[in-house]
Formats: C-alpha cells, sequence, structure tokens
C-alpha cells in the first residue's frame, strides 16, 4: 500500500522531470557566481516578482532571516504577526543572530495585520525604544490556515510601509498558492515589496531550495548574510535544475491542490464526527467531535497503522487536524482518505 502523506507539502518528492533536470544540470561554483544553473533560476525568478535580483538559499527559514540580517541592524524592531512563521518557527533566528527585535502584531482571522495595530506598534521616536525599521506579513499565511492575502492588502502594507519610512518584506513561503487562488499574476503580490523570500520545495516539489528576492543593493548584502550563515553553496545547480521546472511548471498547476483540497473537505464534511473548521489553498483542518470516541492521538495512529496515511494532529489533544494537498495528493488518494476516515469513524 501507497503511503498517503498529508502532514504538509513540504513532504513532496521532486519529480521524475526534475530528478532528470538534476542529472542533466551544467554546474559551476555558485560562491564564484559560476554556476549558470543557478543565475539562470534566479534571474527568472527575479523577473516572475518584478524586481532586479534573487539570491538562491536553502530554505525558507535562511531566506527570511538572510531578508532581516540586509534589511535591519543591530537594535532595530521589526512588526511581525504574533502567529507568524518569522516570529514563531524561526528559533527568533532575527534576535539570536541579527540583534532586531521582533514587535509581534496579531494576526486576524483573514491572516491579515489591521494597519491600526500596525500604526500604533511603531516605537516612537524615543531614544528608550528601539527603532522600528520593517514590516513584514506572510502570504499565504500559514498558522491562519493557508490563508491568500489579496493584491489590495498588499498593496495597503506597502503605503503604510512607505508613508512610515519602513522597509517591507513578505514572507511567500506559499506565495504561489496565493497567486492561483487569485488567479493573479505573481508580481501582482510583490509590488510595493522591498523583497519577497518563496519556497521551492513545498507544493512545488524541489527537494531543497528558497528564492530572496529585492534590488540589487540588498540582494548584495542578503548574498553577504548567507554566506555568513553558512549557506553558501558551491554546485547548487543541481538543486537549481529542479527549481526551475519548480518555477516555471509545477506554480501553474497548484490550483489542482486547491480542488483536491475542497474535495476533500467536502467528503470529510459528510462524516458523523468531523467538522470541517476551515479550507483555503491547499489546507484543510478539521476537529473531531465527542461523537467520534477517539482522541486525536489514537485517531492519527490508527489511520498510519491501518491505512498508511500520514496526518497532522494539532494544538495537542484537542482533536484539531491539519492535512495538506500537494502534488503527490491525487483525487484516488482523495477518496481512500475520505474512505478510511469514514470506516474509522463508522
Ligand atoms: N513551514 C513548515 C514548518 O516549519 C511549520 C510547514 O510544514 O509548513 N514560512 C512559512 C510560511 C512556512 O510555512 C515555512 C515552513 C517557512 C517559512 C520555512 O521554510 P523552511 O522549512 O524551508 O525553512
Amino acid at each position: 500500500m501507497k503511503t498517503i502523506d498529508l502532514r504538509s507539502d513540504t513532504v513532496s518528492h521532486p519529480t521524475s522531470a526534475m530528478r532528470e533536470a538534476m542529472a542533466r544540470a551544467v554546474l559551476g561554483d555558485d560562491v564564484y557566481h559560476d554556476d549558470p544553473t543557478v543565475n539562470q533560476l534566479e534571474a527568472d525568478a527575479a523577473a516572475l516578482f518584478g524586481k532586479q535580483a534573487a539570491v538562491f538559499v536553502s530554505s525558507g527559514t535562511q531566506g527570511n532571516l538572510c531578508a532581516l540580517l540586509a534589511h535591519c541592524g543591530r537594535g532595530e524592531s521589526i512588526l511581525v504577526g504574533d502567529t507568524s512563521h518569522i516570529f514563531r518557527y524561526e528559533q527568533g533566528g532575527m534576535a539570536q543572530l541579527g540583534g532586531i527585535v521582533p514587535q509581534p502584531v496579531p494576526v486576524q482571522r483573514n491572516g491579515a495585520l489591521r494597519l491600526d495595530d500596525l500604526q500604533a506598534a511603531i516605537s516612537p521616536d524615543d531614544e528608550h525604544m528601539a527603532k522600528t525599521s520593517l514590516v513584514t506579513i506572510e502570504n499565504t499565511h500559514n498558522a491562519a490556515g493557508g490563508i491568500p492575502l489579496s493584491v489590495e492588502y498588499t498593496a495597503q502594507v506597502a503605503d503604510f510601509a512607505r508613508s512610515n519610512g519602513l522597509r517591507f518584506h513578505i514572507d511567500g513561503a506559499r506565495i504561489f498558492n496565493a497567486a492561483a487562488a487569485y488567479a493573479v499574476e505573481p508580481k501582482a503580490l510583490a509590488e510595493g515589496a522591498d523583497s519577497l523570500t518563496f519556497c521551492l520545495s513545498k507544493g512545488l516539489c524541489a527537494p531543497v531550495g528558497s528564492l530572496l528576492v529585492g534590488d540589487a543593493a540588498f540582494i548584495k548584502r542578503a548574498r553577504r548574510a548567507r554566506k555568513v550563515l553558512g549557506g553558501g553553496m558551491r554546485q547548487a545547480g543541481i538543486l537549481a535544475a529542479a527549481g526551475l521546472i519548480a518555477l516555471h511548471e509545477m506554480r501553474l498547476r497548484l490550483h489542482e491542490d486547491h480542488s483536491n483540497a475542497q474535495l476533500l473537505a467536502e467528503g470529510l464534511s459528510e462524516i458523523p464526527g468531523v467538522t470541517i473548521q476551515s479550507q483555503r489553498t491547499n489546507f484543510v483542518y478539521f476537529s473531531l467531535t465527542a461523537v467520534a470516541g477517539l482522541s486525536a492521538q489514537e485517531f492519527a495512529k490508527a489511520l498510519r497503522e491501518d491505512y498508511q496515511i500520514l496526518i497532522s494532529p494539532y494544538g495537542g489533544e484537542q482533536g484539531l487536524f491539519r492535512l495538506r494537498t500537494h502534488y503527490w495528493i491525487d483525487r484516488t488518494a482523495i477518496d481512500k482518505v475520505i474512505m478510511a476516515v469514514g470506516a474509522l469513524l463508522s
């Protein structure tokens, strides 16, 4: 039986086209800027987002940290969502390694930061306080349930940043899911932002890698930051070759993952004991009511052991589960999951 892994889209493996491209990739030493495949990926990424330059990094976490280190000096403060990946799940790297002070702002149920809250969180011009220098948003918003933020909202944050003399960074780990959800070009979701990180290794199936885009001077500083973080890679074209397929082909099919997530939520919603909490882009959250008679851990264990279906219990024993669709989850897998959950709860 084939494992159906819905724990995250990060579990997606490279496609056979990617593996072939990796085998054929023309390579060089990227620390010397000599790897033609990396150079191509960086140029294409910059163009896709309407920015001057890009740098290939090992992960979303490294891309975000390079951005913050390149934008901010020690003792500066940034406005960041209180449930954002940068604030909650990156070990406070900005503070640990950059002396940058996070100023958390509440993330709303729609994944956005209210402009009033942002305004109120800017430090006054006071020598007691860390100077606010940057605002960041996350699109799609992971902890809010894969919610995509619109072009209009992004433009409002860009205006806010400009009028307050702040720089603006987007954690766009899943920006192409947002672009697919709104049927817009990626560059529209980066307009007015000084920088954006996006990942190749989530729904886009590349084995490793993210890109950070911005203007040429910023990317030069970000490359320095990448080097001191140990992220100067050598024949990285072998990874960039898969990245090019992610960027040009795989991003164009993400709407299929969104439809599959919708089908999954619809099917699960008909099973007594299951309550769908939310379904946006490729994310599905559901909970089990008391009727189900199984704890969250028992339920996940039974799915794993009896059906080889992997899901993430989320929020401890409260019975909330997070599922994410991706390239390797097709319609047949969706049907199997619905059938297995129905059988376990019958
Ligand atoms: N998120 C992972 C986990 O770390 C939670 C996941 O499974 O979703 N920004 C956002 C919005 C992310 O969701 C992630 C990864 C990152 C940044 C970091 O990317 P990586 O894992 O490449 O460092």
